[in-house]
Formats: C-alpha cells, sequence, structure tokens
C-alpha cells in the first residue's frame, strides 16, 4: 500500500525531478574524483537533482549523510560505503521510509539484501586474481622464493578484503611467493609512501610490490626512489585502478602491470535510479567492465584515457 512506487520521497525538488541523495567515500584519490566527476555528470545529463555528501573517509559522516536524505525525503538513496560492515541500521531506517537504496563501487556485508535494490561496481576479487595471475605468469620458470610486501586499501574496506583474498588465493598455488610484509596505506599517495619506507626499512630483500590502488603506489615509488632502489626493476610493481598517474608510471616502466577499476558509475548508476524511482526490476548485482594494463598497452592507452 501507500505511494505506487514505494519511493517515499515526494522529490523535495517540486519540479517533477528525480531527487538523489549520494553519500561519497572521500577524495582520498585519484579513482575517487574520476568516480565523483562521474556521478555529478551523469545526474546533471540524466536531469536527476543531485544532493552530494563526502564523508572524508568516516563511516559515521556516510551515516549522518543518508539520514539528512530521509529526512529531506529524497526519491533515492546511492552511496559508496567506506566498510563493509556497520550500515543495518540505518539502511532499515532507509527502508521503513520507503526510500530506495542503490549501493555503488563498494559493498557491504548486511545479511538483508532488501536493504538495498541494487549494487553497482567492481569484482574485487576477480581484480585481486588478475594481479595474482600476472605474478605468477611472470615467475613461472623460476624456483627462488619471491618476496612480496602488500599495500593493503582502507581496513575494513570491500576493495581491501577482496583484492587480498583473490590475491592471496592464486599465489597460494606456489609455496615460492611469500608475503613477508602486509600493512594499510588508506588508499592515499600519504600513507602508502610512509608504510612502504617501513617495509624497506624492515625487510632487506623485497622482489614485489602489490599496491591495491595506484596513488599507494605513486607514494611507494617515491620511498623506493628515495632508498635508492630502480621501481619496476629492483621491486616489481602491480597496481590497481588505472588512473592517469598509474598508467603514466607504467608507460614510464616504473609499475609493472595495473588491473583497471573503472570508476565511471554514473550513467550507470543514474539509469539504475530511474528505474528503480519508477518501481521497475532491476538485476541485484551490475558488474562493472573493466580491464588490465602492461607497460605497452599504457603507452597505447594513455592518449585516449578520459580520467
Ligand atoms: C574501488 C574504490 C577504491 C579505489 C581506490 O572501486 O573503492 O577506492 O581502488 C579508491 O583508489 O580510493
Ligand atoms: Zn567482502
Amino acid at each position: 500500500a501507500g505511494c505506487g512506487s514505494g519511493s517515499g520521497g515526494s522529490g523535495g525538488s517540486g519540479d517533477g525531478k528525480i531527487v538523489m541523495g549520494f553519500s561519497q567515500v572521500g577524495a582520498e584519490s585519484g579513482w575517487r574524483t574520476a568516480n565523483t566527476k562521474s556521478v555529478q555528470e551523469s545526474a546533471k545529463a540524466a536531469g536527476i537533482d543531485l544532493k552530494f555528501s563526502d564523508a572524508q573517509q568516516k563511516q559515521e559522516n556516510q551515516i549522518k549523510a543518508i539520514r539528512s536524505y530521509i529526512q529531506q525525503k529524497v526519491d533515492v538513496i546511492a552511496f559508496s560505503p567506506v566498510v563493509e560492515s556497520g550500515w543495518d541500521t540505518v539502511l532499515q531506517e532507509a527502508k521503513s521510509a520507503k526510500i530506495p537504496v542503490i549501493l555503488t563501487d563498494r559493498a557491504v556485508d548486511s545479511k538483508d539484501t532488501s536493504l538495498y535494490r541494487t549494487f553497482l561496481g567492481s569484482d574485487f576479487i576477480e581484480e585481486g586474481k588478475k594481479a595474482g595471475q600476472w605474478l605468477v605468469d611472470q615467475y613461472k620458470d623460476s624456483k627462488d622464493p619471491v618476496n612480496i610486501v602488500q599495500l593493503e586499501g582502507t581496513t575494513g574496506s570491500a576493495p581491501a578484503n577482496d583484492r587480498k583474498t583473490g590475491f592471496q588465493q592464486v599465489i597460494s598455488a606456489d609455496p615460492k611467493f611469500k608475503i613477508i610484509a602486509s600493512q594499510s596505506g588508506n588508499f592515499t599517495r600519504a600513507e602508502g609512501k610512509q608504510v612502504m619506507e617501513a617495509f624497506l626499512k624492515s625487510n632487506p630483500k623485497i622482489d614485489v610490490l602489490y599496491s591495491h590502488n595506484d596513488d599507494m603506489a605513486l607514494g611507494a615509488i617515491e620511498a623506493i626512489e628515495g632508498a635508492g632502489k630502480v621501481p619496476g626493476k629492483d621491486i616489481k610493481i602491480i597496481s590497481v585502478d588505472a588512473v592517469h598517474d598509474g598508467m603514466q608510471a607504467l608507460a614510464d616502466g616504473k609499475i609493472n602491470y595495473i588491473v583497471e577499476c573503472s570508476p565511471l558509475l554514473g550513467p550507470q548508476l543514474m539509469d539504475l535510479a530511474k528505474k528503480v524511482v519508477k518501481g521497475e526490476q532491476v538485476p541485484a548485482r551490475v558488474v562493472t567492465q573493466e580491464t588490465t594494463f602492461t607497460q605497452d598497452q599504457a603507452k597505447q592507452a594513455l592518449p585516449s584515457r578520459k580520467y
């Protein structure tokens, strides 16, 4: 019963436009700023009235933003959960207010999947597997131990959890691969540099760095060069995202392989939002298309990259 399409929002904009409340993680990385641009431009193109908030990577700020969108009776709420858990209460409040929720980019670990209509984003386990597979292929003819250090994304976030899991699954096929150190650099350049400096001090022989995003890899490159070593040669680097600065470092030979994670979710998000507000069925999961890049492929792709 109640208002038809199940969207509790009168829209609040009055001019019949769909009103979307969007809670963004923050502005921690090149990926994030490209994602924000995609969401904002796509909302404009779709004629959707976007209310946007930046949570500075704090879950309580996202919860506050979602609560304010519920108060404002928006038509639909979309957000990228900074961490996987702790969302059930606020998502239940949105459900009681009959405001549909769309997850974009990162996932939540709520058991009750009726708390959101769909999850649009990458398969981070797949990304971790692709990173591991490159390493297995690179070292298939060598018997010597391969010492790996890992820069993890934000603690508790789906990309950090799943990129770690996927990578581990693939390299565990061969005991020569050893993760000798693993720590969060919170997806930022500054923290990636700090953690890599510590790794270099406490581990005399590092063969490979696996970084959960390009921003931390770029920070690590500064630390590696600061230690008088050559990134891409003395220490091989595998990264994830394929944002412009990462692709440039790949083309310059300072990174060896990048697994793409597309931030351009805006157009699909707005299409899904329109369907959800109309009460139409949408798939529970929409996986974004993405690829991988070697150094040569980066040189080819750079001129036409959008971000
Ligand atoms: C992945 C996204 C991650 C990026 C990081 O979809 O959540 O957050 O890989 C960003 O660059 O900070
Ligand atoms: Zn997970």
